[in-house]
């Protein structure tokens, strides 16, 4: 009988210990964003972060955060950023723009960059929606950016080769022989 194929998997672990992260907050809607600030920080904390190790910039709105996420990323200093906003429909157009903008800008930044920029950024319709995500019944996006941040840092490390890379591979295979026996 022919063996089933057993492909290798790489995978981020949740381990934040020596990485080094930014995270872009906008200060409108403050009320919210600061609740998925203090989420982001404790899943950081919890996965054995340093606090010299995390900065946090604040700009005015979500509009703000690709250009400040992309400088951050420049300076060379992270193995991630976590950009967090939160945008609340009104009664015109201008919620479209700014949320359009703003993951556009994100994901352009993120791709010209090479460096992980994960999207935190609330676009709710209501508050209660928006309270909901930020500490309330949906939990909170903060906390799950923050893991989610963790793991793209660990692996743009390891796909970026060196030994991790390389550790990884070999442990896969290592893993497929014994599992073939
Ligand atoms: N910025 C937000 O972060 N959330 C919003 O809900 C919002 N609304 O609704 O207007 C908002 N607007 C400001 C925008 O992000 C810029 O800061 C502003 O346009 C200046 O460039």
């Amino acid at each position: 009988m022919t063996e089933k194929l057993q492909p290798g998997s790489i995978n981020g672990e949740l381990t934040a210990s020596g990485l080094r992260f930014g995270i872009v907050v906008s200060r409108f809607n403050s009320f919210i964003t600061d609740r998925l600030l203090a989420a982001a920080v404790d899943a950081l904390d919890r996965a054995g972060a340093a606090s010299e190790n995390v900065d946090v910039v604040r700009v005015p709105g979500a509009f703000e955060l690709p250009l400040a996420a992309k400088k951050l990323a420049a300076t060379g200093r992270y193995n991630a950023l976590i950009a967090i906003g939160c945008v609340l429909r009104g009664e015109t157009t201008h919620y479209d723009y700014v949320c359009s903008e703003t993951a556009r800008g994100l994901q352009l930044a993120q791709m010209d960059t090479g460096l992980p920029i994960i999207f935190c950024v609330l676009t709710c319709d209501t508050l209660a929606q928006a309270i909901d995500r930020a500490g309330l019944k949906g939990g909170n996006k903060g906390f799950e950016a923050g893991l989610a941040a963790i793991e793209m840092a660990q692996l743009a490390r390891t796909l970026a080769g060196g030994k991790s890379a390389t550790a990884v591979a070999s442990k896969n295979a290592s893993s497929r022989k014994t599992r073939r026996k």
